[in-house]
């Protein structure tokens, strides 16, 4: 690894509610950690956040409030912020979309991109309500959902998640008024050509991908073609569009705001009398993104292209992190206040370095990975209290009892113990460069385990009476495990870091060490603190119920589902539904007759692809009318990232009417 500047920015999170652990645990977590192991290491670094400060769901919010938009947003940028301090992310800076450095930059980045000739202008349709004459942005239509009769808000479906066109809601009103004087105009729109960059796209991406998910959540979008994107809103809060005939209108929210970082390193340099460009146009810099895999193409695809569209010398990414999901297994995620397992209801069940250490323990690198209360319990009684902070304590108090808390003052050899110290330490080394932070947690914990089987074999309680040399070596080597510990759990548990640091007595701040340190044999002759334990058990009446709603009673009995007819049917015809951009009726033999369906595989398939598949079909639905068509049996599909269904086929030829059970 060569000596660079290293530039770290995670994913800015949307602050119209409180951050979940979902959302931490792909992006400022991991930043943070790298960010803090690189500080240890001793490299110039600059860790990048802030509050994704745009979009339309905060005009929305602020209307229902009766309050200003932007009082609104500066109120939860607030929130958010102390929270994440509460955490004790230690960004560089932590700054936000709608600052003045951010506008001047992305004013001058679109003038650039445009004067190089990557913007398009277009007319396309917008919904219009006539009673508040004004543009209703992608959330504030709302309706009865033509697939599934439920909450269809804007472009998609609430409820069954049905990317929808604004035209086909049902009974649609604006959510302003409530009224349904809905219009759909036309209204001229800038575009930015994204398939001007896809050769060189494809080209880059492979290299900057830190894992597969990273690789295949771009290619997500690469594989299919990269189209022109509406880079405009018709609405008021965002920033205004620099252009003739267009200052009416904002840039959209994933425009201004991975530029975001660089209008944050802007702001941080302005206030600490720094120089932005040594980080965003300079060579020597290495720059990681940290993200969860929904964010990917906006980071891989959009934003690098955006750069190098404007011809100047950006410094682009050379490591993009995507982390899979956490999935909440009994427990509710949820954004909102108070409910669910957000920033701020965790923090109230424990401190921020039990989540630190549960969550990177689970580190989903390369696949989603499933949160529960048993195990957040085992993690924390298990590896964080009785191997990890267990060692520590006993070696700390075995001292005092019987040393007088002083550490001896002898020149014991680096035996093949400490050697495996040392590849322990080195593990954790390779595994945070290569973003295996889970690993890298798991290493922090065994090498407490071999502190503790050190201890077991040596039995100092033993040889305290009859070899008091012996005991003396013992306690250097097991002190120095502690002190080696302290340093390479700095990054994860910072507080806990810094606590066992002033049991050492050791001078200065932890965070401010050399971590080369966790590999020698140097702490001697010192007299240490009283220790204290370092935490607390979990014990199972104290875990708060997060549960989903309803619990237990979404579960169907098996009677229940029996009464579910669900066969093999053959697709016979597919056709198109007039005015309907995502829906097919298709004609399904499902053995003894054949029925119609209208599905939402349009723009997913193309008609020819489906017709003659055999697929699950749950035939005794109850009809309905969709867009005018009957629909009386469903297809089983899998739904994907983005709601993309996938069409799923048995494992061998079968004929229609074969009954799933
Ligand atoms: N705010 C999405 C999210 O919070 C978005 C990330 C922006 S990164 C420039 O998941
Ligand atoms: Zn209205």
């Amino acid at each position: 690894m060569s000596d660079k500047k290293i530039l770290i920015t995670s994913a800015l999170p949307y602050i119209h509610g409180i951050p979940h652990l979902g959302n931490i645990i792909t992006s400022i977590l991991p930043a943070d950690v790298y960010y803090r192991y690189q500080r240890l290491r001793g490299r110039d670094t600059l860790y990048i956040c802030g509050s994704d400060s745009h979009g339309t769901m905060h005009e929305i919010e602020a209307q229902k409030r009766g309050m200003e938009t932007e009082d609104l947003v500066y109120e939860s940028h607030k929130r958010v912020k102390s929270l994440l301090e509460q955490f004790n992310f230690d960004f560089s800076y932590y700054g936000i979309t709608n600052s003045e450095e951010n506008r001047e930059t992305t004013e001058h980045i679109f003038k650039k991109i445009d004067e190089n000739g990557y913007i398009d202008e277009r007319e396309i349709d917008v919904t219009y309500c006539q009673n508040c004459e004004k543009y209703l942005a992608d959330r504030w239509i709302e309706g009865e959902c033509p697939e599934c009769g439920g909450l269809a808000r804007g472009d998609q479906c609430d409820d069954c998640g049905t990317l929808l066109d604004p035209k086909d809601i049902v009974d649609s009103y604006c959510i302003h008024c409530g009224k349904g004087d809905i219009d759909f105009r036309k209204s001229k729109h800038l575009f930015f050509r994204l398939q001007d960059f896809e050769d060189w796209l494809k080209d880059w991406v492979p290299g900057v991908a830190g894992n597969k998910i990273t690789e295949k959540e771009s290619f997500s979008w690469l594989d299919g073609g990269l189209r022109e994107r509406c880079i405009t809103r018709d609405a008021s809060w965002g920033f205004s569009v620099p252009k003739e005939g267009y200052e009416d209108k904002v840039f959209y929210v994933w425009f201004d705001a991975p530029i975001g970082y660089i209008g944050a390193t802007r702001t941080w340099a302005k206030e600490n009398n720094e120089d932005w460009k040594k980080w965003w146009k300079n060579n020597d810099v290495k720059y990681v993104q940290f993200m969860g895999k929904d964010n990917v193409p906006f980071h891989t695809v959009l934003f690098p292209s955006v750069l190098k569209g404007t011809g100047e010398n950006w410094h682009l990414a050379d490591k993009i992190m995507a982390g899979a999901f956490l999935t909440a297994g009994d427990i509710k995620f949820s954004k909102s206040r108070g409910k669910g397992l957000n920033l701020e209801s965790a923090l109230k069940i424990r401190e921020s370095d039990y989540w630190r250490f549960v969550l990177m323990s689970l580190y989903p690198r390369d696949s989603d990975i499933r949160f529960s209360w048993d195990i957040f319990q085992d993690k924390i009684n298990n590896e964080l209290t009785d191997s990890f902070g267990n060692y520590i304590h006993r070696t700390l108090k075995f001292l005092k009892d019987n040393f007088d808390s002083e550490i001896p003052d002898i020149d014991a050899g680096e035996d093949g113990f400490w050697e495996d110290v040392i590849r322990s330490v080195e593990a954790i080394e390779r595994y945070i460069e290569e973003f295996r932070f889970k690993k890298a947690m798991n290493e922090v914990v065994r090498l407490s385990s071999k502190g503790n089987s050190y201890f077991q074999e040596k039995e100092p309680w033993k040889n305290i009476k009859d070899d008091e040399e012996g005991c003396k070596e013992t306690m250097l080597i097991c002190l120095n495990v502690v002190k080696s510990l302290a340093i390479v759990s700095e990054p994860f548990m910072p507080e806990t870091a810094e606590k066992i640091w002033d049991f050492l007595n050791e001078e200065g701040k932890i965070h401010e060490e050399d971590w080369e340190r966790a590999k020698k044999i140097d702490l001697r002759g010192k007299t240490i603190k009283d220790p204290e334990p370092l935490f607390e058990k979990v014990e199972k009446e104290n875990i708060p119920k997060f549960t989903k709603e309803g619990g237990e009673k979404n579960m169907i009995s098996f009677d229940e589902f029996k009464k579910l007819d669900i066969r093999i049917g053959e697709i016979k015809k597919a056709e198109d539904i007039e005015g309907s951009k995502n829906l097919f009726k298709l004609t399904v033999d499902v053995g003894e007759e054949t029925k119609q369906s209208v599905a939402g595989f349009k723009g997913h398939y193309i008609k020819e692809e489906l017709e003659g598949r055999k697929v699950p079909v749950l035939v005794n639905l109850e009809p309905s009318e969709l867009m005018g068509v009957k629909s009386e049996c469903m297809i089983l599909a899998a739904v994907a990232g983005n709601k993309e269904p996938v069409v799923l086929e048995p494992e061998r030829d079968l004929e229609a009417g074969t009954g799933i059970a």
